[in-house]
C-alpha cells in the first residue's frame, strides 16, 4: 500500500508541474490523455493496481486513487475555463435568433371558399343559417315541390337511413326551416355538407359543401336574381369575369336557369382548354325563382311574394379558384397538398 501512496503524492507532483505554463487547447488535450485517457492514462491505470492489494487495503487505495482523479479533472476544467471562458457559453443559445415558427394548423381550402362567399353575401344584406345533415323526406323532398315517386328525384341519388330519415341531397332544406319560423322580408344563405349516392372521381363525392341561396319578399324579380348572382360572381371570381343564364329545369323553381361564368383559365380564348373542354363557359351555379308551391306549402302567400334561389358546389367552386384538378384531393388530408393554403 505505502508504495502506491507513493506513486499517487509522485503522479500528482508531476501532474501539477505538466499543467504549469499550457496556454493552448492542444497541450492541455495532450495532458489530458496522458493522466486520464481510460485505457492508457496514468491515472486510470493506477485503479488496475488495486488487484495486487489485500482486500483490507483496497478501500482506502480506490479513495486515494479517487481523489488524484478528482484533482486532475478539477484542475483540468479549471485550466480549460481560464482557456476559452466556462463551456456554457459556448453552448448557450442565441436569444437574439429569429424564432422558428411552429404550424399550427389553417382553414382548409374549402372553408376559405365558404367563408369568402358567406362574406360577399354578408356585405350583401343575407344572413347565414345552418340545419341538420340528417332529414325527412318531407324537408328534403316534399316541401320543395317533388311529389312522392316522382321520377324528378332520380336525379337526387339519395342516401337513406330507414324508412323515415335521409341525408340531405342539398341545404334546400333548412331554407324550408327558415321559411316556417319567419315571415318575408327573408334573404339567407345556407353553407353545408350535403351527401348524394356517387362513387368518387375527379368530379363527384358522395359527400360535398354547398352553399344555396334564398331571397323573398314583395316584387322580388329575375332582374334581382341575375343582378345579385353576377355581382357575387364578379367579387369571387374577378370583376372582369363573364356570367350567362341558360334555362334549366329544377322541381323548386319556375323559371330556373343554370349560370355559368366565363373560363377562368383560357378566357374563352382557348378551344383546347382542358379546364373549359374547349367551350369557354364552366357551369357553376343552378338559380331559378321560387315555385309558388313551395311558398304555398310555408304558408307564404305567392300572390303577395315571390322569391328567387340558387345553389353553388363549394367544392367545385374552390376547383376553379386554385385550379384543382380533381376533387378528391380537397379530403385526402395530405400536409402537402393543404399546407398550400396557409394563410398569411
Ligand atoms: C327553396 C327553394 C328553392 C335552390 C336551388 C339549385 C337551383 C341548384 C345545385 C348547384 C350545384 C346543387 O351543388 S349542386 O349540385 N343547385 O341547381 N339550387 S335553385 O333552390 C331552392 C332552395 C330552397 C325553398
Amino acid at each position: 500500500m505505502s508504495g502506491l501512496k507513493e506513486k499517487i503524492e509522485k503522479l500528482q507532483e508531476r501532474f501539477d508541474e505538466a499543467i504549469e505554463g499550457i496556454t493552448d487547447e492542444k497541450t492541455l488535450q495532450e495532458v489530458r490523455n496522458l493522466y486520464l485517457s481510460r485505457s492508457r492514462g496514468s491515472v486510470s491505470s493506477l485503479f488496475g493496481e488495486l488487484k495486487s492489494l489485500k482486500p483490507e487495503e483496497k478501500p482506502d487505495a480506490g479513495k486515494e486513487i479517487n481523489a488524484l482523479k478528482e484533482h486532475v479533472q478539477d484542475k483540468l476544467q479549471a485550466l480549460q475555463t481560464q482557456l476559452h471562458g466556462p463551456k456554457v457559453v459556448e453552448e448557450m443559445v442565441d436569444l437574439t435568433l429569429p424564432g422558428e415558427a411552429s404550424y399550427i394548423g389553417s382553414p382548409h381550402p374549402i372553408l376559405i371558399i365558404q367563408q369568402e362567399i358567406e362574406n360577399i353575401f354578408l356585405s350583401m344584406g343575407f344572413s347565414v343559417e345552418e340545419g341538420p345533415e340528417i332529414e325527412t323526406d318531407y324537408y328534403n323532398f316534399e316541401a320543395l315541390n317533388f311529389p312522392p315517386h316522382h321520377p324528378a328525384r332520380d336525379d337526387w341519388d339519395t342516401l337513406y337511413i330507414n324508412d323515415d330519415f335521409l341525408l340531405r341531397t342539398h341545404t334546400s332544406p333548412v331554407q324550408i326551416r327558415v321559411m316556417e319560423k319567419r315571415k318575408p322580408p327573408i334573404r339567407i344563405i345556407t353553407p353545408g355538407k350535403v351527401f348524394r349516392k356517387e362513387s368518387p372521381d375527379p368530379t363527384h363525392l358522395p359527400m360535398f359543401y354547398q352553399v344555396e341561396g334564398l331571397v323573398v319578399d314583395r316584387g322580388i324579380t329575375f332582374a334581382h336574381l341575375k343582378g345579385t348572382l353576377e355581382s357575387f360572381l364578379k367579387v369571387l371570381f374577378h370583376e372582369k369575369t363573364k356570367v350567362r343564364f341558360r334555362p334549366s329545369f329544377f322541381p323548386f323553381t319556375e323559371p330556373s336557369a343554370e349560370v355559368d361564368i366565363g373560363c377562368t383559365v383560357c378566357n374563352r380564348e382557348d378551344s383546347a382548354c382542358r379546364v373549359c373542354g374547349g367551350g369557354g363557359w364552366i357551369e357553376l351555379l343552378g338559380s331559378g325563382m321560387v315555385d309558388p308551391q313551395v311558398l304555398k306549402n310555408v304558408n307564404i302567400d305567392p300572390e303577395e311574394y315571390s322569391g328567387f334561389a340558387f345553389g353553388l358546389g363549394i367544392d367545385r367552386a374552390a376547383m376553379f379558384l386554385y385550379q384543382i384538378p380533381d376533387l378528391r384531393y380537397f379530403y385526402e388530408n395530405d400536409l402537402r397538398f393543404i399546407r398550400q393554403f396557409l394563410q398569411k
